[in-house]
């Protein structure tokens, strides 16, 4: 009996990954050998892959032979938090070109909103308000990116040919043309310090939760902006929102929250510096996808390490 793939998101219809993982698998005969959790296959001992996002706690227990799991997303974090994970199942993460690359285009335009102050302008037309404000130089514009991991290089790259000042917070030291690096513990309070726009493109693990918090956004320069398109546990949201109110913060562009979907209380919903999106910074793309995981199910099932394999104790 051939091996088994389950496919557990409670989120995400299977539909769509299984019509572009099917010709990308010919090999494979998705009628009998891919299943869909809840259905338990007649099996569960025959299945070797689990495609996931964001799987409830305990639902990977199921399948006692798993030698992968594949993650249908970047964030692996709703993974790490589950105490249950079978124990040496290697996981792996998506890197995608479509996914990096729908990043940067959500990056570059939050930035070029706050630099040309567009959240003004904005409220100044629902106020029929006709003026100029002045314009800052984008040559003198400090943009700092939390994490300078696939996305955060990415976006950086991207924001380059507009002529910010560019520069990059990670765990190792990066060399990236015209990126300046700034690296551990020590490098985070002069990095903040030459920041008037940051973003948050960091993996979210016990080391990175709660980084952007009172005491990092007073490190910010008077009148900085904030986007979060990583994970809402990066924000403390009470200090952000203090940080607005007393005008330290000049606006946020959030797309993550610690509670998704945002209560319909949450102040930050109707706050007139805060734009709020809905998760959906980067969408993963199964067309774009599939051709990489399929690679990956050919190379997990031949024995061989699959790409893009999460380190397991750095947690990211
Ligand atoms: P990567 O793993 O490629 O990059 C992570 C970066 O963060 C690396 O530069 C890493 O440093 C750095 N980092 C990790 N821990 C620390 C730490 N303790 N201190 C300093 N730097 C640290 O991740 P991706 O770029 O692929 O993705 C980043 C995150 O973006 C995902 O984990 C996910 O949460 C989020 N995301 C959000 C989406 C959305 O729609 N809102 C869509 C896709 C992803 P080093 O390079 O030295 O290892
Ligand atoms: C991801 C996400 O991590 O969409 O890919 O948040």
């Amino acid at each position: 009996m051939p091996p088994s793939i389950v496919y557990i998101s409670p989120q995400d219809p299977a539909g769509r990954w299984r019509d572009a993982l099917t010709p990308a698998l010919p090999e494979v005969n998705f009628a009998r050998d891919f299943h869909v959790w809840p259905d338990v296959p007649v099996d569960p001992e025959n299945v070797d892959i689990a495609l996931v996002w964001r799987p409830p706690a305990g639902a990977l227990k199921a399948f006692p032979n798993l030698k992968a799991v594949i993650n249908l997303g970047a964030g692996i974090d709703a993974i790490m938090a589950d105490e249950t994970y079978p124990e040496g199942v290697a996981l792996v993460r998506m890197i995608d070109p479509a996914l990096t690359r729908h990043m940067s285009e959500f990056v570059v335009h939050r930035t070029l909103h706050f630099h040309r102050k567009l959240h003004i302008y904005d409220a100044m037309q629902r106020a029929h308000d006709w003026r100029e404000l002045p314009q800052d130089d984008s040559l003198s514009k400090r943009v700092g990116i939390l994490g300078l991991g696939t996305l955060g290089a990415d976006a950086a790259r991207h924001l380059l040919p507009f002529g910010f000042q560019i520069a990059g917070w990670s765990r190792s030291q990066k060399t990236i043309d015209g990126v300046e690096s700034f690296y551990e513990k020590s490098g985070l309070g002069p990095f903040l310090a030459r920041t008037d726009i940051l973003v948050c493109l960091l993996p979210l693990t016990a080391q990175t939760e709660g980084i952007i918090n009172a005491d990092t956004l007073a490190q910010l320069p008077k009148g900085a902006y904030v986007i979060n398109a990583a994970r809402g546990g990066h924000m403390v949201e009470a200090d952000l929102l203090a940080a607005l109110n007393t005008g330290h913060i000049a606006g946020a562009a959030l797309d993550v929250f610690r509670q998704e979907p945002l209560k319909d209380n949450n102040p930050l919903w109707d706050h007139p510096k805060v734009l709020v999106t809905p998760h959906i910074a980067s969408l993963s793309s199964p067309g774009s996808a599939a051709a990489d995981i399929a690679e990956n199910i050919r190379r997990i099932r031949r024995g061989e390490e699959p790409k893009d394999l999460v380190d397991m104790n750095a947690g990211y």
